[in-house]
Parts: structure tokens; sequence; C-alpha cells
């Protein structure tokens, strides 16, 4: 059957499988074979040929992350995808495709550390320009196009801001100048169950799909959607020949498990972090909330329209800045300190001192970053309890 009138939560579960032939199993088999038998040497010759379909090695493919790939690729309204062994081998892959000595790239100065560190240390020793602009400015991003510009990468909600930029907008304005600029979006913080950035005009999609996608804390992985000729790019050069971040089986038949509950998962974080959000904008202690589902959300207007839903992820500041922000997250019982977001179990940590220590100070300021911004990934318990230990630690301070 074909699935692309079905809604998301069939998608989800059904687009993409294939039926298992030799014993019917309902649940995708786990192809855990790093190599694939020819019958000759001559049909070892014709699939490295592209003459014959069929798997030769794991790193080129695989019949367990197909099914995921596919399945990725409906749920963005991709023509293909490629999933990688995490969201920076998605990044870094994506990067190394279009990217080159004398190339320019544009990005949004708000981005998770490590792609941060990637664009403003990694890559730019080895000959690529970067610029790192606000884009949800159309004005700076117009003025810093220019001819060799060959991509404009964003995060809409951005980590750990929630800064939100209108992908439609930075679309229209890149490939007004220059339609073959790749507009890259990373769609990690709203998942594709809120957000499809390639409806919008973006080129190409990129996911920590350690996060949501998967949802339960135990698979670091990644995807990059897009269309299939730059998709098998990304597969042919930037990942066989560059970062070799492919993506495990056994990794690709967890995401398979954990994405049969995407959509319900999603609507239960956007309720919870909804909820306290509310509950943070309403408490003396809390000097600033960051949650595009405020109405006093700089971006609420642009996410309200390019998103389902406002997503599960916030951002705040206590009053006292860095030290009370601190002495809240220790006093937490329930709430868990760790990095990494979108899991059953809510997880706060201090952006400055951890995921985005690849900023320094005046990075950190001119990303709006403050020093004592807290941000909470708001899990699947009950909201009551999650807000009753925020309640009981703010008492502390
Ligand atoms: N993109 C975003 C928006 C992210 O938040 C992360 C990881 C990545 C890409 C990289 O993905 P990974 O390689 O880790 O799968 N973000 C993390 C965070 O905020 N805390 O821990 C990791």
């Amino acid at each position: 059957m074909n699935h692309d009138t079905c809604g998301f939560g069939t998608k989800a579960i059904h687009a993409g499988n294939v039926k298992d032939a030799q014993y019917g199993a309902l649940s995708t088999p786990i192809y855990q074979s790093s190599t694939f038998v020819f019958d000759s040497c001559e049909q070892g010759g014709r699939r490295f040929a592209g003459a014959e379909n069929g798997y030769i090695y794991t790193r080129l493919g695989n019949p367990t992350t197909t099914v995921l790939e596919n399945k990725i690729a409906a749920l963005e309204g991709g023509e293909a995808c490629l999933a990688t062994a995490s969201g920076m081998g998605a990044i870094s892959s994506t990067l190394w495709t279009v990217a080159g000595a004398g190339k320019h790239i544009i990005a949004d100065g708000t981005l998770y550390g490590c792609t941060f560190a990637l664009l403003n240390h990694g890559i730019t020793r080895y000959g690529v320009e970067v610029d790192f602009i606000d884009t949800s400015d159309l004005e700076a991003l117009r003025s810093h196009l220019k001819e060799n510009t060959v991509a404009v990468y964003l995060e809409t909600p951005a980590n750990p801001t929630l800064k939100i930029t209108d992908i439609a907008a930075v679309a229209r304005e890149a490939h007004g100048y220059n339609p073959a600029i790749k507009v890259i979006c990373d769609n990690t913080f709203a998942s594709p169950a809120l957000q499809n950035p390639l409806s919008l005009g973006a080129d190409v999609v990129v996911h920590s799909a350690t996060k949501y996608l998967n949802g339960h804390g135990d698979v670091v992985a990644g995807f990059v959607v897009g269309k299939a000729d730059f998709i098998s790019q990304v597969r042919l050069f930037g990942l066989k020949d560059m970062t070799g971040a492919v993506m495990d089986p056994f990794a690709a038949w967890l995401l398979l498990r954990g994405l049969k509950t995407l959509e319900l998962r999603m609507a239960r974080h956007c309720e919870n972090a909804r909820k306290i959000a509310a509950f943070l904008a309403a408490h003396p202690a809390v000097e600033k909330v960051n949650y595009p589902g405020l109405a006093t959300h700089k971006g609420h207007d642009v996410a309200a329209r390019q998103m389902k839903d406002f997503g599960g992820m916030l951002s705040f500041e206590v009053r006292g800045g860095k030290a009370a922000g601190m002495k809240l997250v220790n006093a937490l019982k329930l709430i868990t300190v760790a990095v990494s977001l979108g899991d059953a179990e809510s997880l706060i940590e201090h952006p400055a001192s951890m995921t985005h220590s690849t900023y320094s100070e005046e990075e950190l300021r001119e990303a709006g970053i403050a020093p004592g911004l807290i941000r909470l990934s708001a899990g699947l318990e009950n909201a009551e309890d999650l807000i009753a230990d925020l309640e009981q630690a703010m008492a502390e301070l």
C-alpha cells in the first residue's frame, strides 16, 4: 500500500516497511552484517558499477537501515534520506558535501555547541569561509549572500534559546539570490511530527535522531533528508569517503521501534512543556522564559505558522543569574541533570558550561545565551509532578 495520503502516525508505523518474505516477521529484521555476499565476481563488479541493485557493504547501505531511511523520507516529505551514526555525522557529512576551499557558508550564530564548533573551528581550517548571522534578520541574510555562498545553515527552534527563524522567508531570500544555494535546516528540536522544513522551501533537513526521533535515550544517530540526487552525493561522497559516519543496523532497528510512537510522544512533550512554561512565566523567581508557545516569545507568530505545535523544549533564567540557576538545578529531585533531550525522562542542563561550552563568552553573548540560562527538555512524565519538582526547587532559592 502507498502511504502518501495517510496521516503522520500511520506513516510513522507503516511507511517504508518491507514485507519479510522469508518468515513474515512483523518487526523489521536486524541485518547485523557488515558485508553482503555476491554470487560471482562479475555480480560484485556490476553492483559497484551501479548496473545492478543490491547491497554491497553496510557503509553504503543495509536492508534494516533502508527501511528506516525510507520511513524518515516519508515523514519529512523528502525524496530520499541518509541515516548516519550521529547528528554530528549527518551535519558533517552534509557540510563536507557542499563545502570546499573558497566556498562560503552563512550560518545562524545560535546552534548546538558542536555544530557551532564544526562551522567555526572545523571546516574553516580547510579554506571554507563561514559568516555567523541571525537568520531571523532577513536584512542580515541579504547583506551576507555572495557569489561563492553555497549554503545557509540554521536551527529552528534553535538550541538552546528556542529562537525561531522563518524557514520560508530564508529560502525565498537565499534562492532568490542563487537557486543553487542549499538551505539546510536542523529539525531536531521540532521533529517531523511538528515541522517539515522541506515543505517550507528548505533544501536539506538534518537531524540528531538521538533525540525525539528515537525518544528513549538509548541511541546516538542522525539523518540527512532532501532531493534524491543530493542525498546520493552525501551518501557516496560525504559519508562514504569523508566521514564514514554510518549508522549501525541495531541503532536503525531501535529507531524503527521508537518512531512508532513519535506522534503520541510529541503531543505529550508539547503538553508538558506548555504547562511548565506557563508555570515558570508566572513564578516570581523567574526572570525570563523562552518557549515559542508563549505569546510573549518573539518568534511566536512565525512558530504558529510553520509548526504544528511548539515543541517540548524550553529555556529560562531565574533571578540571581548563574549561581541561582545552578542552585535550582541541583535542588531538583525528579527532573534529571543531563545533556541530550527528547527522551521520556525530563532533562535539565546549563548550556554555557555544558552543551554550548564550545562558545567563548563573547560568542555566547552574541548568540543570546545568557550565563544563567537553564535548558529543560520536558519529558513524558505527568506535568503535575514536574511542576511540583520545579516548585520545591524554586523554594530553595
Ligand atoms: N543538532 C542539534 C540541534 C542538537 O541538539 C544536537 C545534539 C546535534 C545536532 C548533534 O547530534 P548528536 O551527534 O549528538 O546526535 N545536542 C545535544 C544537546 O543539546 N545535548 O547533548 C547533545
